[in-house]
């Protein structure tokens, strides 16, 4: 049997066919701006996003701090959840390379923020104080179980930053996650967001990149961010090439990986001791608690990859699991088997 990963969609190998892409790219020297594979990569993100340009990115961390440093300055401020990845894991990027200041406020169990919270947090115009410039909002929400988050509340942000003057940035990571949970164009998604980053290397299955999109006049800024963290890169068409064949190819089929997080939640829910996070909408994540006193998280996780099913624990009782294009229907119902044999 092979090892059934779900511990993250980051895991996933480029298909036959962006190897092939890949091997074939016509590359150039992308910081003069002559690498055509990337220059297509970055039209065709930004048509699929509905904005005017887009920046191909070597990561989802990079893409994010690019926005971070152009929509804000130093002693600028950003009001983002608690629970956000930029906040979580992103090694405080923003104020150790940017000087921004996070304004951290309660992530709501649906990945929102609540208006009235924000509203509160924003700054006077007053000497003592930094000014507020930008919220950051994450869709889909990895710590909220990889939760959507709806037109309605995307446009309602919106509306409320444009009354207060403020820029919002997406951290859309798995964007196209929630496009496909909602069953809505993404476009929809992003229309109230002024920047937006997406990434390549997970659900979509590409090796390598992220990519960032806004209007023209911020990508400009954002290109600018991207060179001084280091990420003017030369012939890297080779590795756009794949991001190309992510976003022709593998965003419909994202409904598979959700439609098996679904089976996997179901099934889950049935063992003794094992609660399953519910959520709005269910995309291609799982989140469960183990509540037992015979097995802690470490040890269940470490006792299934014993046994070829691989997942995340993150506390002593939360697991993550990331259902994605290499883990088949067949495979979550062995992975539920070998949950069964454990558990019962
Ligand atoms: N998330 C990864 C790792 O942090 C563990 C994962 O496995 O989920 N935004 C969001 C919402 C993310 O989930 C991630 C990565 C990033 C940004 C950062 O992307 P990379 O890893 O490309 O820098």
């Amino acid at each position: 049997m092979h090892d059934i990963e779900l511990r993250s969609d980051t895991f996933t190998k480029p298909t036959e066919k962006m190897r092939r892409a890949m091997a074939e790219a016509e590359v150039g020297d992308d910081v003069f701006g002559e690498d055509p594979t990337i220059r297509r990569l970055e039209t065709l993100a930004a048509e699929k996003l509905g904005k005017e340009a887009a920046l191909f990115v070597a990561s989802g961390t990079m893409g994010n701090l690019s926005c971070l440093l152009a929509h804000c300055g130093r002693g600028d401020e950003v009001i983002l959840g608690d629970q956000a990845h930029i906040h979580m894991y992103e090694q405080g990027g923003m104020a150790a390379l940017g000087g921004i200041h996070p304004r951290v406020l309660h992530t709501q169990p649906d990945g929102s923020l609540v208006l009235e919270d924000i509203e509160a947090a924003i700054r006077a115009d007053n000497q003592h104080f930094p000014i507020t410039r930008l919220i950051a909002i994450e869709n889909t929400h990895n710590r909220c179980g990889g939760t959507a988050l709806s037109v309605e509340y995307m446009n309602a942000l919106g509306v409320f930053a444009r009354d207060h003057g403020l820029k919002i940035h997406l951290d859309g990571a798995r964007i196209f996650n929630a496009s496909v949970g909602l069953g809505v164009d993404a476009k929809k998604l992003v229309a109230d967001a002024d920047s937006v980053t997406f990434c390549l290397s997970k659900a979509l299955g590409a090796p390598v990149g992220a990519i960032v999109s806004g209007s023209r006049e911020f990508i400009y800024k954002a290109h600018r961010a991207r060179k001084v963290l280091g990420g003017g890169m030369r012939q890297a068409g080779i590795i756009a090439a794949a991001g190309v064949v992510a976003l022709e190819e593998m965003v419909d089929r994202l409904s598979d990986d959700h439609a098996n997080a679904a089976v996997l939640a179901k099934g889950l829910a049935k063992l003794p001791g094992i609660e399953v996070e519910d959520v709005p909408v269910r995309t291609n994540m799982v989140y469960f608690h183990v509540r037992r006193d015979d097995i802690s998280a470490a040890q269940l996780a470490e006792r299934m990859t014993s046994k070829g099913v691989r997942m995340l624990p993150l506390d002593p009782t939360r697991i993550r699991l990331v259902t994605n294009y290499h883990v088949s229907a067949g495979d979550i119902e062995t992975a539920l088997d070998v949950f069964r044999e454990i558990l019962n």
